[in-house]
């Protein structure tokens, strides 16, 4: 198909943008790091959502070198900010099949000089269903360096209480499912109950918690009543693209 063709040329004539979204501490509002989000605006077809072209990478394996890029230029970008910020890069689960990943980590580290505890990789439950134990090995390498580890969209999929329990996590980022829903509404379930679960199970295990999705000062207020860790959402920030932060960030400090 042709959008592949598009795509393998993307990632090798840098065609593809990585944006930058705020990730906030919940009382004062300051960012402490970005995750850093794929987006592809090809000159014909517009800009494709990382939806799109993310299951396609995955499927015809481009995702090793589209994750090794996105791996390097992060990590360029955060040498360039001062070292109160870090940065959190998305890893798909393929990318926990092979040792590939973890050359690239320290590679990128190494070349940009950056302390290992400003990175942050984030990763899904699914990642760790399909490829237990070679990612047993690989998060607990990145455990003993310093990098760390977020679970994504926690709550959604297969939330095994065994996962939090057996590897190393740092952070846990609660899925915007559940922060759309604070509160209730017509026909909507309040997930209050779950949420504030949530925040308990964590503060437990001594994880921070990043409550995604925030986009109304009334969420932010709950969260913050809740003493959830950051907040990410529209209502902090959206994804900018490079200028933008190196703006924003010019102006923090
Ligand atoms: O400071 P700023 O205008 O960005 O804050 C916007 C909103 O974020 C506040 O009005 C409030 O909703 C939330 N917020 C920020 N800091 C606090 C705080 O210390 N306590 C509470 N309850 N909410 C806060
Ligand atoms: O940015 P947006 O909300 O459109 O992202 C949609 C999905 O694509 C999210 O699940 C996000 O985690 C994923 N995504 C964005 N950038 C990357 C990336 O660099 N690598 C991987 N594996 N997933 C990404
Ligand atoms: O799966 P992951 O959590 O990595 O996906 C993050 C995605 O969520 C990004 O693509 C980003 O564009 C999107 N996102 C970030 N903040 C908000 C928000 O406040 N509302 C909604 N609907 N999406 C958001
Ligand atoms: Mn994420
Ligand atoms: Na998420």
């Amino acid at each position: 198909r042709q959008l592949i063709t598009d795509l393998r040329q993307a990632i090798n004539d840098k065609g593809m943008e990585l944006y930058f979204q705020p990730i906030v501490m919940t009382g004062s509002h300051q960012p402490t790091h970005f995750e850093a989000l794929l987006r592809w605006n090809n000159p014909t077809r517009g800009f494709i959502g990382p939806d799109v072209f993310i299951p396609l990478a995955e499927e015809t394996g481009l995702i090793h070198a589209l994750g090794n890029w996105v791996i390097d230029q992060a990590c360029a970008v955060l040498s360039r900010l001062p070292a109160e910020y870090g940065v959190a890069v998305n890893l798909s689960p393929h990318q926990l099949k092979t040792d590939d990943v973890l050359h690239t980590v320290e590679t990128a580290l190494a070349t940009h000089g950056l302390a290992p505890s400003r990175l942050t990789l984030e990763v899904t439950e699914s990642a760790l269903m399909h490829n237990a134990d070679k990612a047993t090995r690989l998060l607990g390498h990145f455990h003993q360096r310093g990098i760390r580890l977020a679970m994504d969209d926690f709550g959604t999929g297969y939330s095994s209480l065994a996962y939090l329990d057996q590897f190393p996590f740092d952070i846990l980022k609660v899925d915007r499912s559940f922060i759309k829903r604070l509160g209730g509404g017509d026909n909507v379930k309040d997930s209050t109950p779950i949420v504030e679960t949530i925040m308990v199970l964590a503060r437990q295990l001594g994880l921070d918690v990043i409550a995604e999705g925030v986009e109304t000062r009334q969420q932010a207020e709950t969260l913050h009543a809740m003493d959830c860790t950051f907040l990410q959402g529209y209502y902090l920030g959206r994804p900018t693209p490079l200028s933008t932060l190196m703006e924003n960030c010019a102006r923090v400090t």
